[in-house]
């Protein structure tokens, strides 16, 4: 298997792209503005499912340059690029046939996003990732939900009986996320998605799975023998624990200390603010000092660095973040 691990090991440096309805409201609910993540936006403000869909109307990457998006990364010395092919939010970027729920049926854009993709990472010799969600699906019914207070961030008046009811349906706020078991939304909608995601975009480098809400032994075992449609994908440690390892382990927001290096392989995800999906109103930007200096350090002691970019409704990368990609390819050039 470590012939598998060797590109991955030798890439040092990879884009993680947080993309989805999410960036429609981007952080703000009935201008109310939402503490923390924006892709968590529906879960911590409670909104309803039919409301939330409704956001999917506004999603609309007409500026979507997936050719540039793969350029920028290469020229910052990136080697691979993992994209939410789908996020706890339960949209899919891409054309599906186990959900209605995706940008080819319920968005004005009406286009599969994965596969442009596929074929810049192809052309400019990048490899491909994606992240999917595979437990926790708040859109498509059966999908876990982690438990999360209602409506942080301000103060909702109806908090206390939305609370209540999310402690008894285990973590759900809407009774349309429960008209079907967990079981058939694994088999109905996890199972053909992911084989849907390893058998139609060419050749895949890392398959990301994330937050194991509810997941089981057998749930894990379904999802991980797709991963023989591709020979030599490789896979994090999300799937569920304690008995799928996969490949790497996945520090978050953080980089390990010396002493906790055991010999396994490890990549440290990082956002440039404080936000995976674009947020509006977060301006808190690391300066490209503290992201070099980060790099460096993950490098020197045998990590990757997955460092996050959070693209618009209308399919563009914050400036901000153009602009630290474009002088971190500057330092390359000359380290
Ligand atoms: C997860 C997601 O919930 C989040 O939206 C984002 O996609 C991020 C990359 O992954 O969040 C996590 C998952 C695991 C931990 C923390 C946040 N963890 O293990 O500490």
């Amino acid at each position: 298997h470590d012939q598998h691990m060797q590109w991955w090991r030798d890439a040092r440096f990879g884009m993680f792209i947080h993309w989805g309805v999410y960036a429609v409201p981007a952080g703000v609910y009935n201008g109310h503005p939402v503490n923390r993540a924006s892709e968590w936006i529906m879960n911590r403000a409670k909104i309803p499912v039919a409301v939330y869909q409704q956001y999917a109307q506004s999603f609309n990457p007409v500026k979507y340059d997936p050719d540039a998006w793969v350029k920028l990364a290469k020229e910052a010395g990136m080697k691979y690029i993992v994209i939410t092919a789908k996020h706890h939010d339960g949209f899919a970027l891409f054309r599906t046939s186990a959900s209605k729920w995706n940008v080819v049926d319920a968005t004005p854009y009406g286009k599969d996003l994965l596969e442009p993709l596929a074929a810049a990472c192809r052309k400019y010799g990048i490899k491909l990732g994606f992240y999917y969600s595979q437990a926790q699906d708040w859109n498509n019914p059966g999908g876990a939900a982690a438990r999360k207070v209602a409506a942080e961030g301000w103060a909702n008046p109806d908090s206390a009986k939305i609370d209540a009811y999310t402690r008894a349906h285990s973590g759900h706020w809407d009774p349309a996320q429960s008209t079907r078991p967990m079981d058939e939304y694994i088999d109905q909608v996890a199972v053909p998605q992911v084989r849907e995601l390893l058998t139609n975009y060419g050749d895949l480098g890392v398959l990301w799975w994330d937050t194991p809400t509810h997941m089981t032994d057998a749930y894990a075992k379904k999802l991980q023998a797709l991963l023989a449609l591709q020979s030599h994908i490789i896979t994090n440690d999300r799937l569920k624990r304690p008995n799928f390892p996969g490949d790497y382990k996945t520090p978050e927001q953080r980089i390990p200390g010396q002493d906790e290096l055991d010999g396994r392989d490890w990549e440290t995800c990082m956002t440039m603010n404080g936000s995976w999906g674009y947020k509006s109103t977060d301006h808190k930007w690391k300066s490209t000092a503290t992201l070099v200096r980060n790099l460096v350090d993950i490098a020197s002691k045998g990590g990757n660095y997955l460092l996050n970019v959070g693209p618009t409704a209308e399919g563009e990368f914050p400036q901000e973040s153009i602009h630290a990609l474009k002088e971190i390819g500057a330092w390359m050039k000359v380290n």
